[in-house]
């Protein structure tokens, strides 16, 4: 919406705009400011002469600190009222640390801040429906007849578009959303895998060490990686001479072993003439430029650094070919890559980032901030893309992102610490983050700042299992956590859920396809699913990935209540297989070992139980299909096979199956049949949840070969096991239990 066409929406005038910002900020400073009021309607009138006379004189230069922000436009701030009639709960904005359901500003005192995609679902029982624009927002919750909520947005700057999705259900929201920001990219299966991170492997020694200590200790990983300290003297797309003196002999190491490597490419350039990225940037005039037409230049790691204008699309194809193999020295093709400080952070910037007066050509930063993480990790995508000639999917990693930063791979929640409600928070953390597209998130597993204790560190691992992005990374001051660090009780406890990811990964990366056709996110609230039950719209300590997940989170836990949804459901406990109704909390008594997690009855699962070294070593093996049954005694699921990691897929070089149970038939039907690929995988067990004994069971395949199948049912638990039926997982079939 062009800003001429809105304007009569605008409810607060610029400068009652900026009232509003400074209002938020001395009640963050002082809480107790806004109490302290002078009641004195003369003093008041005075109070607010002056007010208006600092906002003048703030809007076409303003200081912050020590820093000075020249306005060469002036006063551009603006802002949005909104009523919600019939709304009592607003979720979204991401990233906020705090619960999913947003709270009233009123109860927190203070606006959220928006350096990232801004953006609210309102949900009654009802329907569904959601509105996008940055920056800052304010939430008030009314008790009139009916409930309501009030929500305001400010934007500093200029344009807020404003796009109202309808729904009416959460599914259409999300399909709605994505046919304007673009669906969840879908990332190689390796990188839905587990990654071991920490600031930092040392050198190319160390990396090998860490790299065996998983063999030695059994525990599968698909990528180690790298943080600042690896590069020469924090110049990106470089190795430090001494500690990674041969990098294409690292990385050839851990190919041998089908491994992957992360190594960090931050977007702030260090300021050195002998250095070739620089030089470049510097000759063609990429850098973001100051208010004085100077290059900008801000103190970060490789201390003075430019900024290149990521905005800049000749910027963005220069950044993208810095990743061909013959550029990028030392780099190969299980290198992928990680884009940290790209807000941009800026240590000597005002708020720790840059200057709002910086220029990116005609535009001020302050107009193009919350985009400059989107762009870098836009342009690194495309790189890593590019260098494989167009035929390899990219994994990057970004910290900074807006809405559609889906598109490019995956978030992760920022700088936690090893605390326990730093692990609680993970959870509404990404659960937001899902709610607005961005399907591949994940948090620091153990924290990142400090030393999580033994039970903390296995709880985080229980809990990162069952997110998106499962990655281990740790502060460069803390010591060492790899896994097998903690005596070996703890380490069977690690390598028993890191095992459970990998069994689990046919199922992710199906959940991942679907995302990536739909825009449906892959871990969700249970109110996505269930929006007429309100006991789910505040939930936020369990999520679905399908799947039910209830970590465990509480220090010293010796159980955790879930709420179990669907009053005509059943709920199958993926461990001990036990039937519950749904519709109920349940109280499930928990020791280290325990992960709460339940499989729907009426949903089919496929997992790969032969755990090897990575999850390229996999690839190939058989599939065992978890078949639950509902009360009606069907059950729907879904199986996807490609190569795993190009772009081929595209070009419909896969294999989409439904399965389905019904009249005690489990039968696999082709849902693409204009695909084709085949593969080697073949099903090697099916366990039914919910059975009942069969006098006899029929393998019947396209050919129309039949075949009887060896069974074992387990009466105490209803479960029926088929063992060894045999067929080759890209073909028809069906399996009659008589
Ligand atoms: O590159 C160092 C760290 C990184 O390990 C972390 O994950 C990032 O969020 N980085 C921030 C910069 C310094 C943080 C104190």
């Amino acid at each position: 919406m062009r800003k001429d066409t809105f304007s009569y929406k605008v409810t607060s005038t610029v400068a009652s705009v900026w009232d509003n910002i400074k209002r938020v900020f001395s009640s963050q400073a002082d809480p107790e400011a806004e109490k302290k009021e002078d009641t004195d309607p003369a003093n008041q009138a005075e109070t607010a002469k002056e007010e208006e006379e600092k906002v003048e004189d703030g809007m076409w230069e303003e200081t912050f600190k020590s820093h000075s922000d020249g306005k060469p436009n002036g006063p551009s701030a603006i802002s949005l009222d909104f009523s919600l009639p019939g709304v009592e709960h607003v979720y979204g904005i991401p990233e906020h640390a705090d619960t999913l359901r947003l709270k009233t500003t009123e109860s927190i005192s203070a606006l959220q801040p928006g350096c990232v995609p801004v953006r609210a679902f309102q949900h009654s029982w009802k329907g569904t429906s959601l509105n996008l624009s940055p920056s800052f927002w304010d939430c008030l919750s009314q008790q009139y007849e009916t409930p309501q909520t009030d929500v305001r947005w400010i934007s500093e700057s200029g344009i807020i578009d404003v796009f109202i999705m309808l729904g009416p259900t959460p599914k259409d929201i999300f399909s709605q959303y994505a046919s304007l920001t673009g669906t969840q990219s879908f990332p190689p299966l390796s990188a839905l895998a587990y990654h071991q991170c920490r600031w930092n492997y040392n050198d190319q020694e160390d990396v090998q060490t860490v790299d065996a200590g998983f063999d030695e200790h059994d525990i599968p990983y698909d990528f180690i990686w790298l943080d600042i300290e690896h590069t020469d003297g924090k110049r990106y797309f470089t190795w430090d001479p001494h500690k990674f003196a041969t990098p294409k002999e690292m990385l050839q190491g851990l190919v041998d072993k089908k491994r992957k490597m992360v190594a960090i490419v931050d977007p702030h350039i260090k300021v050195d003439s002998n250095y070739k990225i620089h030089n470049e940037i510097r000759s063609r005039g990429y850098y973001i430029k100051n208010k004085d037409g100077g290059d900008y230049e801000g103190w970060c790691w490789p201390g003075s650094a430019g900024y290149p204008d990521f905005t800049r699309a000749d910027m963005r194809a220069w950044w993208a070919s810095m990743f061909a193999y013959d550029q990028y020295e030392g780099s190969m093709e299980n290198l992928y890559t990680w884009n940290d400080m790209n807000e941009p952070s800026v240590f000597n910037g005002p708020e720790v980032t840059m200057h709002k007066d910086a220029m990116h050509g005609a535009w001020e930063h302050r107009d193009v901030h919350n985009l400059y993480g989107f762009y870098v990790q836009m342009a690194t995508a495309e790189g890593l893309i590019q260098r494989s000639g167009g035929v390899e999917r990219p994994f990057v990693l970004t910290r900074a992102f807006f809405a559609g930063s889906q598109r490019y791979g995956a978030v992760w929640t920022g700088d936690n610490a090893a605390e326990w409600d730093h692990l609680k928070i993970s959870i509404p953390m990404c659960l937001s983050l899902g709610l607005v597209g961005i399907s591949f998130c994940g948090a620091d597993v153990g924290g990142f700042f400090k030393s999580p204790s033994t039970e903390l560190l296995v709880r985080w691992y229980q809990t990162g299992a069952y997110q998106p992005f499962f990655r281990a990374h740790a502060h460069l001051d803390t010591p060492r956590r790899e896994p097998w660090l903690f005596g070996p009780e703890n380490t069977a406890l690690i390598r028993e859920v890191v095992r459970q990811r990998y069994t689990l990964l046919p199922y992710w990366y199906q959940q991942f396809y679907h995302a990536h056709q739909t825009g449906q996110p892959v871990m969700r609230p249970l109110w996505v699913e269930y929006p007429q039950d309100p006991a789910t719209f505040a939930l936020d300590d369990e999520f679905l990935i399908d799947l039910l997940v209830h970590p465990v989170t509480e220090e010293g836990a010796r159980g955790v209540t879930a709420y179990l949804p669907g009053k005509d459901e059943v709920w199958f406990d993926v461990h001990t297989f036990q039937k519950h109704n749904g519709a109920q909390n349940l109280y499930i008594p928990v020791t280290m070992s325990s992960i709460p997690v339940f499989q729907r009855g009426g949903s089919i699962i496929p997992r790969k139980l032969r755990v090897r070294r990575s999850s390229t070593c996999m690839e190939h093996d058989p599939y065992t299909l978890y078949v639950a049954l509902n009360p009606q005694r069907t059950a729907e699921g879904e199986l996807y096979i490609d190569d795993g990691h190009t772009f081929n897929y595209e070009k419909k070089e896969f294999i989409h199956r439904s399965l389905s149970f019904a009249k005690n038939i489990l039968s696999s039907a082709n849902l693409a049949p204009e695909a084709q690929f085949s593969t080697r995988s073949w099903i090697e067990r099916i366990v039914i949840l919910g059975a009942s004994k069969p006098s006899k069971v029929t393998l019947k395949t396209a050919g129309g070969q039949e075949s009887q199948l060896e069974f074992e049912f387990d009466a105490s638990m209803s479960v029926l096991t088929l063992r060894k039926p045999g067929m080759n997982a890209g073909v028809d079939w069906t399996v009659t239990l008589q």
